[in-house]
């Protein structure tokens, strides 16, 4: 058994797509033949994959470039193509850039491709929890366990949406909200004009209905909110398309290493239903890892990185982008993309 896992790629956003497609256009030539790479002084084999976890963020459909969600499909093209032609299943777990696509979770159930290979879409997590106690038990894979998660679990803010998200029984997300009206043709290419005209509706209506001419009458004021409502809600989704990228920028835990999402209580020890020995999550873009010991015993958090952006010192510690996750028997190894053929090992786990 043999999985590669990638996280993170933000399809439609600023992506490497370039890189991206490279990679898995490599991934299919395993099937061909496997590659020897070399991890400290040990050679280890890539095997054609048996899976490949795409663990969520795959997709950009929050904060798309331009705000435009048809870069999206744009992006997605070629990449999904490609995906396809790999002769091995797919899982696509959810994450939070993409998680509008949660209810396909139900609809799609082990979809199968044209080459006989199949897909399927995981709303939280892979596995599913047993249903009965609510206990995640891993996937085994030699002799350990893994569990594949996003890791917009482990964030404070978005402990907020998935509270509400409860709530109401389904998935509540506000700047999905808003990307979603932005999508609507009038909005995306007229946002812009649509507020100055909301706002000289706005402020001209009060003046002229409430300081000219007072009393407002009834029908004039409908009239009044109808219009500048309608410019409002035609507008206001390209403004906090905007903010939004500046304001996710200041809170959100990006470039965040493994210890760091586990030790700063994002992770909730006492929370955790995981019986896995290896967790593997993505969403803080920093591929690295962190075992945790507890008196439940070890266990050992990989983050998978990212396919955006460029390799960046943070603190002292290089946080590499395009970066994926190679399972097997032997053990798990976090591994850097060059380009075709070249990889190099970040780090390795050998059980
Ligand atoms: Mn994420």
């Amino acid at each position: 058994m043999s999985y590669i896992v990638v996280s993170d790629v933000h399809l439609g956003g600023k992506c490497n797509h370039k890189e991206f497609c490279e990679f898995l256009d490599w991934v299919h030539g395993l099937e061909k033949q496997s590659k020897t790479i070399k991890c400290k002084d040990k050679e280890v084999l890539i095997k054609k994959p048996d899976k490949i976890i795409l663990l969520g963020d795959i997709l950009e459909l929050w904060d798309p470039r331009e705000g435009d969600r048809d870069c999206v499909i744009k992006d997605c093209m070629r990449t999904f193509t490609m995906l396809s032609g790999i002769a091995c299943d797919k899982i696509y777990v959810i994450g939070n850039h993409d998680d509008s696509l949660g209810e396909l979770d139900t609809k799609i159930d082990y979809e199968t491709l044209p080459n006989g290979t199949k897909f399927d879409i995981y709303n939280r997590h892979y596995p599913e929890k047993d249903q009965k106690t609510g206990i995640a038990s891993g996937l085994k894979v030699g002799n350990r366990s893994y569990f594949f998660l996003h890791g917009h679990q482990f964030d404070k803010e978005q402990a907020v949406l998935a509270y509400v998200s409860d709530l109401i029984g389904q998935s509540w997300n506000p700047l999905g909200w808003f990307q979603d009206l932005l999508s609507i043709t009038f909005t995306k290419k007229n946002w812009k004009i649509n507020f100055v005209i909301f706002l000289v509706l706005l402020l001209g209506g009060w003046y002229s209905l409430w300081v000219l001419f007072p009393p407002p009458g009834f029908l004039s004021t409908l009239v009044w909110a109808a219009v500048t409502g309608f410019f409002a809600i035609s507008s206001i989704p390209g403004v906090v398309a905007q903010a939004q990228g500046k304001i996710y920028g200041l809170t959100k835990p990006i470039d965040k290493t493994a210890e760091q999402v586990i030790e700063d209580e994002y992770y909730k020890k006492s929370k955790d239903k995981i019986e896995a020995d290896i967790v593997v999550f993505g969403h803080t873009h920093f591929a690295s890892s962190y075992e945790l010991e507890s008196n439940r015993g070890k266990k050992l958090f990989i983050n998978s990185g990212c396919w955006t952006g460029k390799d960046t010192e943070i603190d002292g510690k290089m946080r590499y982008a395009n970066t994926f996750i190679y399972i097997d028997e032997g053990g798990a190894y976090i591994l850097k993309w060059l380009g075709p053929g070249n990889i190099n090992c970040i780090e390795a786990f050998v059980f």
